[in-house]
């Protein structure tokens, strides 16, 4: 048998936008440990990864940005990629989905697929924008519902009431790329018999997830599709931006951008092994007797890597003799947050990679998310949190024990590895730890629980410290010299044993270890039990993890949460629908506030008169903690005016005015311009 060999994948992020804290926790930073630690038990394994640089979100946008989807994917590509390499990715090749072997590849799979017969042509009627001389995505459309009448409705789905309609029956629809109005026209699309699928695919999850144990997360997901049942997908899109359908009475069309940018992980490890000089070596990665593949990604790609992906690759099979292989393992993580709310780019919260990294070190970040990976549930990114991990984990453990094990070797033994005296029993038990650490650690990162792999790491530094204490070298020093060798000499060895094991996450911190012990790195299951020369020189030590200020932390706080740079994403609350007749039900008038006063013995509560066109009302409104009663009075605000009467404290309220709770708990009425004149409508 041929030796192994391992093929990782990390989703290909969209070269649309920056990488964001919550990617690396999804997708980048667990897939990098677990290479880190195969490479260091002399596995032959690739880490493949690369931008994928077609669809809609690309297209979209260079549209915003009035410039061409080439120079949105120059940009990000190149930006991207650099993040990444300062963070300590170490992919072996960071490819993109617009070279030409990516191309060449995507249309040998539809080819393939093509002549097969499993591919059927299906009209549909779909809006063309004659100016723009294109067809127009779902999102590029914009008209009247035809059942409430919202104006910004999409072309078969409108946002406000939730209908899902025929484009056809869209009002005055709009092209948002040339504001023209477009026409219906009949186009045709290519469709991939998934349903077909379904049986096979079932099998291969049953039978993936009973010997490779995969997480439930991910299992429950694909239950949930087969359960509704696995439709024909369209994996053709009238766009010009993409990879082109390689027939010719399709030339005008591009391969749907999931369909091809699966195919980007074959591509980008074609394009490695050519770079190495090997053309054919990537079909031992992807087709070989003894290979295996593992895909990490984000939940929300769960579908297309564990469903669409494999029947796409069964579909190849089934018809050459030159077989991929199906993935292994689909470990995918949940969410990360920050600071208790969604990352989004398109809103501006939260921080990106490129941005982090120019005010942190890459492995206290490594370290952060490391240890609080969202493997099970989301998680948050707490910027005090981060202070914390890398003040009184990385630097008061970790550092503190390096620091100080280097201060006694170079103030007692000449910046020498001194020899071990006669062991007692604190010593053996150390050795026992050192020797296990390393096969418990890589254990579970091979079962993918690298945060628990973390904790462990950790748990091996606060030992070590531990047994420096109990040890107590300070006091042996002036009694028994022999004693403090034997403590320096074991911490020596337990500093070499945590450079290696907590090299997959902080590999920057690790390599300066190593350059310190000046030794090199051991493959993983050597380490632990490797035992330095007597008399080994050693290099000067440097401060590894300097602490982070209040100050600096604080500063952050401000930059990256307040809502004045970073609007806020407000977490959708989940109220049962309602229709647009219930929404009519509820009277909304322009009122003036003609006086307030604060209500005896309460608070919250402020007693308003208003004016609504020509009559007057009193108002109970729990207002009194966010204003003063004599700044309100001349306010235009928005009213329910046909809310039932109701009494607080006594006093009977007729109506209510809206407001808007911010995040700190602030009540901000809705003003309206002082313009208008009160009793107005508003709907
Ligand atoms: N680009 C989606 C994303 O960035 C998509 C992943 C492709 S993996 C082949 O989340
Ligand atoms: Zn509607």
């Amino acid at each position: 048998m041929k030796k192994e060999k391992i093929i990782v994948t990390s989703a290909l992020p969209y070269a649309n936008g920056p990488i964001h804290l919550g990617h690396l926790s999804g997708a980048y930073l667990p897939a990098d440990i677990f290479v880190r630690y195969k490479r260091l038990t002399n596995t032959d394994i690739i880490y493949v990864c690369g931008s994928d640089e077609h669809g809609v979100p690309i297209t979209i946008t260079a549209e915003k940005e009035k410039v061409t989807p080439q120079d949105i994917i120059d940009r990000y590509h190149g930006s991207n990629k650099a993040a990444f390499e300062k963070f300590g990715m170490s992919f072996d090749i960071y490819s993109r989905t617009s070279i030409p072997t990516h191309h060449a590849t995507a249309k040998e799979f539809f080819k393939s697929y093509y002549e097969q017969g499993i591919l059927s042509e299906k009209k549909t009627m779909q809006f063309f924008d004659e100016k723009a001389g294109m067809f127009l995505p779902d999102r590029y459309v914009e008209g009247t519902c035809p059942k409430c009448g919202f104006e910004e409705a999409r072309s078969d789905e409108c946002e406000k009431c939730g209908d899902l309609y025929d484009p056809s029956e869209l009002i005055n629809p709009k092209s948002k790329i040339s504001g023209a109005t477009p026409e219906l026209k009949e186009t045709s699309h290519w469709y991939f018999p998934l349903g077909k699928y379904q049986e096979r695919l079932k099998e291969f999850i049953t039978s993936a997830d009973k010997k490779f144990n995969w997480k439930s997360n991910v299992v429950q997901y694909c239950k949930g599709w087969f359960n509704d049942g696995l439709k024909d997908r369209a994996v053709t899109r009238d766009l010009d931006w993409g990879v082109k359908v390689p027939l010719e009475s399709s030339e005008s069309k591009v391969l749907y951008v999931w369909f091809e940018a699966v195919l980007g992980y074959i591509s980008a490890t074609k394009e490695l092994f050519k770079q190495r000089g090997n053309e054919d070596e990537w079909k031992e990665y992807w087709q070989g007797e003894n290979t295996r593949y593992i895909a990490f990604i984000g939940k929300d790609n769960i579908v297309f890597h564990t469903i669409i992906f494999p029947a796409m690759l069964m579909a190849w099979n089934d018809a050459s003799n030159e077989k991929y292989i199906m993935p292994e393992n689909v470990p995918a993580n949940e969410f990360l947050n920050f600071e208790g709310k969604k990352f989004s780019k398109s809103r501006g919260w939260g921080i990106d990679v490129e941005q982090f990294l120019e005010i942190f070190p890459p492995d206290s970040l490594r370290y952060t998310l490391a240890a609080n990976l969202p493997e099970n549930k989301d998680t948050d990114f707490f910027w005090k949190e981060f202070q914390a991990k890398n003040n009184s984990e990385l630097a008061d453990i970790l550092g503190n024990f390096i620091n100080r094990t280097f201060i006694f070797a170079s103030k007692h033994f000449d910046e020498k590895v001194p020899a071990r005296g006669e062991l007692e029993k604190i010593d053996e038990d150390m050795l026992v730890q050192l020797a296990d650490a390393p096969r418990k650690i890589g254990k579970l990162i091979e079962r993918y629980k690298i945060k628990d792999a973390v904790f462990e790491m950790m748990s091996l530094a606060r030992d070590g410290n531990k047994y420096f204490n109990d040890s107590e070298p300070w006091v042996s020093v002036k009694t028994n010299k022999e004693r403090t060798a034997t403590t320096v000499n074991i911490c020596l060895q337990t500093i070499s044993t945590l450079a290696e094991v907590f090299a997959p996450v902080i590999p920057f911190s690790s390599e300066k270890i190593f350059k310190m012990l000046n030794i090199k790195i051991a493959d993983w299951n050597d380490s632990g039990k490797r035992e330095f020369e007597v008399g080994h020189q050693l290099n000067k030590s440097e401060i590894l993890f300097s602490k982070i200020e209040d100050k600096t932390i604080d500063e952050e706080i401000v930059k990256w949460s307040n809502p004045t740079n970073h609007e806020v994403e407000v977490e959708e609350e989940k109220l049962p629908e309602s229709t647009f007749e219930d929404f009519l039900k509820v009277e909304l008038k322009v009122a003036e506030i003609i006086s307030a006063e604060n209500v005896k013995k309460s608070k919250k509560l402020l007693k308003l008169q208003v004016k609504i066109g020509k009559t007057e009302r009193q108002v109970v409104a729990g207002i009194a903690q966010s204003y003063e009663p004599e700044n309100l009075v001349g306010k235009k605000v928005v009213m329910v005016a046909n809310l039932k009467t109701a009494k607080l404290f006594g006093i009977e309220s007729q109506g209510m005015i809206l407001a808007i709770e911010d995040e700190n708990g602030k009540l901000n009425i809705v003003e309206v311009a002082s313009s208008l004149k009160s009793g107005l409508k508003v709907s």
